[in-house]
């Protein structure tokens, strides 16, 4: 790699950086048929990464329809950006008994 594209790369990394520094992933996990936390604060910009720790396949889908992951089997996470704020419930296609709420503030 020569010094030109090394410049580039060094910048890009820096307004990257910069640009998301108060942007922050909050861990959200599925496990035991529930929403660990079920209730998230978020600012927004931030994600949220899902990750399905039960042996029965979960999603995580707005009430709304304003988001959702895919079908997650065990062990897989999805993450998801909150661009809006307002308050969102959430719950699991499959069991929709299974109910959370983030709230983006
Ligand atoms: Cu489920």
């Amino acid at each position: 790699m020569n010094n030109f594209f090394k410049t580039i790369l060094a910048t890009s990394a820096a307004i990257c950086l910069s640009g998301m520094a108060h942007a922050a992933d909050i861990k959200a996990n599925i496990q035991g048929m529930s929403f660990s936390p079920a209730a998230i604060t978020v600012s927004v910009g931030d994600t949220v990464t899902f990750t399905n720790l039960d042996g029965a396949p979960h999603t995580a889908t707005a009430a709304d329809g304003s988001f959702t992951t895919a079908t997650l089997r065990k062990g897989k996470s999805e993450t998801i950006t909150f661009k809006t704020d307002g308050s969102f419930d959430f719950f699991c296609k499959i069991h929709p008994g299974m109910k959370g709420t983030i709230i983006v503030q």
